[in-house]
């Protein structure tokens, strides 16, 4: 029974270390959309580890089965993914989320620069935040993936590949899914460059604008004159 109360105290901890992530992460996100109409995160989800899948990785880690133990061994017990449009914007939102004065970053596993053997693509920044609670202040650690969506579509449809073969996938089918990485990575390059072409063709245009012809001067007046009535 006490175990049961401590383990979901434990739970709770993680749980208030996403929401607190989740918000960093939105406000961003609502700053992109209102101040610079472009949000470079696409999406975010998020998820607890099941206990279920707690046990499983502590015992595939040789972990002892107690709360400590299973804190110190397992970094994913909160996890967080965003989705960004360009490789590039990966490495911005990292930027940004990790210069935060109360975000500690532990560890950086860039599977974006050095992929996994299968064709594994992600930015994995495990960190810690404050939670602030009643009685104490807790350093929360959670798993934060960062990848681009032909990055997310790969790892979605590989996972559920795994799964479905209990993790013995056959070895023509992982030839084909370390294929379909590079595909995916193609893609990601060649959309990433005609937004930047795109981008560049737009602020060309802006300059090679006519610049907007001066107001006569006494329509100048005249609404001065206005104003100045009216307040
Ligand atoms: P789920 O269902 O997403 O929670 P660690 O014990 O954490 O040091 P681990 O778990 O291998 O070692 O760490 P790593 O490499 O950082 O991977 C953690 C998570 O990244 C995985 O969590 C997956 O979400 C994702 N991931 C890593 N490698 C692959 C891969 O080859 N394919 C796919 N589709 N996802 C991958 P979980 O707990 O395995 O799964």
């Amino acid at each position: 029974m006490r175990f049961r109360a401590e383990f979901t105290r434990f739970m709770m901890s993680y749980q208030f270390g996403i929401a607190e992530l989740m918000t960093k992460i939105n406000i961003l996100k609502d700053e992109f959309t209102h101040i610079h109409h472009y949000s470079p995160i696409e999406h975010v989800t998020s998820r607890l580890k099941s206990p279920q899948s707690l046990l499983q990785k502590a015992q595939r880690k040789d972990s002892p089965i107690t709360l400590d133990d299973i804190r110190k061994n397992i970094v994913d017990i909160a996890g967080v993914r965003i989705t960004c449009s360009f490789i590039k914007d990966t490495y911005r939102i990292a930027d940004m989320l990790t210069n935060q004065s109360d975000v500690t970053v532990t560890e950086i596993r860039d599977y974006i620069a050095n992929p996994k053997p299968n064709g594994y693509k992600s930015l994995h920044i495990l960190l810690e935040l404050p939670v602030f609670m009643s009685d104490r202040v807790e350093q929360v650690p959670i798993e934060l993936q960062i990848r681009t969506i032909a990055m997310d579509f790969w790892a979605s449809l590989e996972h559920k590949i795994y799964y479905k073969y209990g993790g013995e996938v056959p070895a023509g089918l992982t030839d084909e899914l370390t294929e379909a990485a590079e595909v995916a990575n193609r893609l990601d390059v060649k959309m990433e460059r005609l937004h930047e072409e795109i981008t560049q063709a737009k602020v060309e245009s802006q300059l090679d604008a006519p610049p907007l012809l001066p107001l006569p001067i006494e329509l100048l007046e005249s609404l001065a004159q206005r104003y100045r009535e009216t307040s």
